[in-house]
């Protein structure tokens, strides 16, 4: 098996220790950091997601597979920034104002940075003004919200009316997620879409990049 082979077997069993060794085994044997991210970890964390969607793997084993991709990435985030790689595309979540629920909403974040999107997390408790700073200061191509609370789930709805009224809801697409919202509900507000889990945060993500 390649070193590349071995450190995504070990990002989807979940082996930060190894996937960090592995990683630096890559670096140090002259493999190009961007390789190493997309055969290795981004790769891997593809197959973590179709796990999760066919039942194999459930939160605890993706949210362990997310640990150790990070171990990876935090490795070579240096690396790829001297290389001047681009993500591919830019995304800021956060879980609403009076909402203090961040497993999933973390989840969702580090699926993202595994699929290569760079990603501002903003946090909990994340009120329309500062998500509507955060769109202006690094003019993401989406925006993420997440909520757990059928009372706080009422902030989505507040935070778009606010990028409404800010003129900034027309520079992003918003999708929203967390357990007590639906598609209707993300219909009902205007949200561009809306996702039940982290793999399927990233596929809807990635499908409304611009061409
Ligand atoms: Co709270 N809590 N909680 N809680 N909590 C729930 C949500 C609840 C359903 C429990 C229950 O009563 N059965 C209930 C909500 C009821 C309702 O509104 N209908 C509840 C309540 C009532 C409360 C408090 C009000 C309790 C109290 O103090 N009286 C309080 C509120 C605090 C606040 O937020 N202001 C509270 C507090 C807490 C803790 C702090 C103790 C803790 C949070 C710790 C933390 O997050 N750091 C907590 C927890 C852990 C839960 C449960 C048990 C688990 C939530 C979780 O992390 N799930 C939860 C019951 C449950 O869900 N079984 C419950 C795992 C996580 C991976 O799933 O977050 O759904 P989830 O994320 C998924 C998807 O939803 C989706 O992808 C994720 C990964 O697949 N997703 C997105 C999420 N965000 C997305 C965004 C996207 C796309 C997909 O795009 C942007």
């Amino acid at each position: 098996m390649s070193i590349i082979e071995q450190l995504a077997e070990n990002v989807i069993a979940g082996n930060a220790a190894k996937v960090e060794e592995y990683t630096q085994s890559a670096l140090a044997e002259g493999l190009a950091p961007e390789e190493i991210l997309n055969k290795g970890l981004i790769a891997a964390m593809d197959v973590v997601g179709d796990k999760f969607r066919n039942n194999e793997f459930y939160v605890p084993e993706m949210l362990i597979a997310a640990r150790a991709m990070k171990a990876g990435i935090k490795l070579l985030r240096p690396r790829l920034i001297e290389t001047g790689i681009k993500p591919i595309g830019r995304f800021v979540i956060g879980t609403v104002k009076g909402d203090l629920h961040d497993i999933g909403k973390n989840l969702v974040s580090m699926m993202m940075e595994g699929a290569g999107f760079e990603v501002i997390d903003l946090g909990v408790d994340v009120s329309a003004d500062k998500f509507i700073a955060a769109v202006k200061e690094y003019q993401p191509h989406i925006v993420g919200l997440s909520a757990l609370l059928t009372t706080t789930m009422l902030n989505m709805k507040e935070t778009i009316t606010a990028m409404q009224a800010t003129g900034v809801r027309d520079q992003v697409k918003v999708v929203i997620g967390g357990a007590p919202v639906t598609r209707q509900y993300a219909d009902e507000i205007r949200a561009d879409g809306f996702a039940t889990d982290a793999a399927s945060a990233v596929d809807l993500a990635k499908g409304l990049l611009p061409a």
